[in-house]
């Protein structure tokens, strides 16, 4: 297994430098995205890359395009330098980097599959979120007619590189924005790839910066599962099917 990181970066310049120290312990390449950050993101974002130039790989967006556009650019260089699995991890430094430690061992014993966080919350995190959060994924139980996925919007998990680059392909479209977690790890899901969940604590830092806008996102993320349901509907003899077989295997 050929394990790196990648981390999406819009205006997270700030947290960038002790999300990347965090992970230097793992000895696995970085690819930091500069997803079209503005001049003073940049620079931050800039100065960490030349800082640790044996381990960063700068991949920079000329316009910003969205957390699933940056992902896509950073997993095509993973590809392109012969990775054959992604760790995604935000770079607001709420994720626990503590726990990349347990992820890598769990994708080293089943490189088939995605190891997927479920976030365990600190009493900070808002309210609104983490109960929206409950419905959201109640509706990922729906799409994938599973419990496989206990959390589909976390940006914090490992992806074999070739499955994921391959459901790209196949999908006529992939929401480039916040609802893109969720959209490739369901198409992931349904074309086959198993998904292991693990969990890891994420924290709300109160002078922390989120690109979360409550009214834009949560339409955005509602169409997202509208266009899942139908995804559903389309495939339902085959989710079916493959429910069947896996309760007679049981
Ligand atoms: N939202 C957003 N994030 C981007 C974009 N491009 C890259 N990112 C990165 O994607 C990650 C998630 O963004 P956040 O703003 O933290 O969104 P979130 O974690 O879903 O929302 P919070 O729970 O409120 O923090 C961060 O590492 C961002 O820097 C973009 O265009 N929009
Ligand atoms: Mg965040």
């Amino acid at each position: 297994m050929n394990l790196c990181f990648v981390i999406p970066v819009y205006r997270h310049g700030s947290t960038v430098e002790s999300v990347v120290q965090s992970l230097l312990k793992y000895n696995y390449p970085i690819i930091v995205v500069d997803d079209g950050n503005d001049e003073i993101n940049r620079v931050r974002i800039n100065e960490v890359a030349e800082k640790y130039p044996d381990v960063i790989t700068l991949v920079t967006r000329a316009k910003n395009g969205g957390k699933g556009k940056a992902m896509t650019d950073g997993i095509l260089k993973a590809s392109e330098m012969g990775i054959t699995h992604v760790f995604q991890i935000d770079s607001d430094g709420q994720h626990d980097a503590e726990r990349a430690g347990v992820f890598i061992e769990k994708s080293k014993k089943h490189p088939e599959a995605i190891i997927c966080g479920f976030p365990e919350y600190e009493r900070s995190a808002p309210k609104n979120r983490v109960n929206g959060r409950k419905f959201a994924n109640g509706w990922i139980h729906f799409v994938t007619m599973s419990k496989d996925i206990k959390d589909a919007m976390i940006g914090f998990r490992i992806y074999p590189v070739e499955q994921y680059l391959r459901v790209l392909k196949k999908s006529l479209y992939i929401d480039s924005r916040m609802g893109c977690d969720i959209d490739i790890l369901v198409r992931m899901h349904w074309f086959g790839v198993p998904v292991i969940s693990e969990s890891v604590k994420v924290s709300y830092p109160k002078d922390g910066i989120s690109n979360y806008r409550y009214v834009r996102d949560t339409l955005r993320i509602s169409g997202t599962y509208a266009r899942l349901c139908i995804g559903m509907i389309l495939r339902l003899p085959h989710l079916v099917a493959r429910k069947i077989k896996k309760s007679l295997k049981r």
